[in-house]
């Protein structure tokens, strides 16, 4: 088995990052991660940064989130930093035109980026591996690999270490659950079989993620945490003039569930010194369509399955996110239990109709408000008035 994953942990014994200085490492603690839009008081969609020393992770969380490394040595005390990221969205901010809204409310998404203890993690070695109790409560994952400055990681193989560091962690879970299992008495059978199946799969070196889990094998799972079976990009850390390059011969990646995402970071990153206008003009001269956090929070959403709705009236325009294939009551639900509870039927109409039409009087007149039920599958772009009774 341990071979499998040799080339994951043979550079654990290199030397240390050059001009590295060692400071003392604390036991990790835990960030709260309970984090919560203040608004509607749902958990945020929660991103770590991976990858080997020095790839530019914390350049690419600054290109993302605008807050720069704090200055000096490692921080050592500070192992993860959180950043939040409010998803601009155009589809908002004509609802909040429209609807003449006192307050505009977008989606929010929070990132970590983590300082790896160099006595744990030395140069080349795929991650720091004392971080991985860190990265389990996590949404998603970005995986860095750098291409700039003349580095030429070979973007497969460099994916692939980080993998296997996942794979190799997610099948020592499963093997110490199993062998604890295997001393219990009771209804373990079912859970002992799942992770039996589990552990041929990752014995393969295949990540978690590609695997068929039945909705109660995943039921069985849900506290585990699954470090491969995470939704995760690939971040390619390039040089301004590779930004838009289009990534053939990427079959390996999408074999993982993967999907290869190109940011300039360090270019990105001195953006934030501009004002809007300046930034917008550079990132146009470069031929980059829209920043990297807009490109960033599209491509999660298309990998985490999520879509967003909207709610708007002229004290609020607001924007949330919600899985997939969710439910109107499950939409009422985001918005506040109680009018979940009190669920009488959802007005809908369609972002489309309502960008077309313009006012909520021109949409009922051309009959595109639709009532709606419970179990009415939300859409992306659905605004929806939900009519309940407490
Ligand atoms: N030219 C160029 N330099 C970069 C880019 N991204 C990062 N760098 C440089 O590479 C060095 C390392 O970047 P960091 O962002 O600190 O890398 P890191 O992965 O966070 O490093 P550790 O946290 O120590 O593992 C810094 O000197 C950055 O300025 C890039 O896109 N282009
Ligand atoms: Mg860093």
């Amino acid at each position: 088995m341990r071979g499998v994953f040799a080339h994951a942990t043979t550079n654990l014994r290199s030397a240390t990052f050059p001009g590295e200085r060692v400071v003392d490492w604390p036991a990790i603690t835990k960030p709260d991660l309970t984090l919560r839009c203040p608004i509607c008081n749902l958990e945020t969609v929660k991103s770590g940064i991976i990858g080997a020393r020095g790839v530019g992770k914390s350049t690419v969380f600054q290109a993302l989130t605008g807050l720069a490394p704090v200055p000096g040595v490692v921080d050592a005390r500070n192992r993860a930093r959180l950043g939040q990221i409010k998803v601009s969205d155009p589809r908002l901010d004509f609802l909040e035109q429209a609807y003449g809204s006192r307050k505009k409310v977008p989606v929010e998404l929070t990132l970590l980026d983590f300082a790896p203890n160099p006595k744990e993690q030395k140069e080349g070695a795929a991650l720091d591996p004392s971080l991985l109790p860190l990265i389990r409560d996590l949404d998603a994952l970005l995986l860095v690999v750098p291409e700039f400055a003349g580095r030429n990681v070979p973007l497969v193989a460099a994916i692939e270490s980080i993998e296997g560091e996942l794979v190799f962690a997610d099948f020592d879970q499963a093997e110490r659950r199993l062998e604890r299992l295997k001393k219990e008495k009771g209804q373990v059978e079912f859970e002992q079989n799942a992770l039996e199946k589990c552990l041929r799969w990752l014995e393969q070196g295949k990540p978690l993620r590609t695997f068929d889990l039945t909705a109660q094998e995943v039921q069985t799972f849900s506290s585990f945490g699954f470090l491969s079976r995470k939704p995760a990009l690939a971040v390619i850390n390039c040089d301004a003039d590779r930004a838009t390059v289009v990534d053939d011969g990427l079959d390996v990646l999408h074999a993982h569930g993967l999907e290869a995402f190109r940011l300039a970071a360090a270019f990105e990153a001195e953006l934030w010194e501009l004002d809007a206008d300046g930034r917008r003009e550079l990132l146009t001269e470069a031929g980059i369509a829209a920043p990297a956090r807009d490109r960033l929070i599209s491509a999660l959403y298309r990998h985490l399955g999520l879509i967003t709705f909207y709610t708007a009236a002229e004290p609020e325009a607001h924007a949330w996110q919600l899985r997939s294939g969710a439910s109107a009551l499950e939409a009422a639900d985001c918005i506040h239990s109680d009018i979940a509870r009190g669920f009488i039927r959802a007005e809908v109409v369609s972002y489309g109709d309502f960008a077309a039409l313009g006012s909520d009087a021109k949409v009922k007149e051309a009959g595109k408000l639709r009532l709606e039920g419970r179990d009415y599958v939300m859409r992306d772009g659905d605004i929806i008035h939900v009519r309940f009774k407490v």
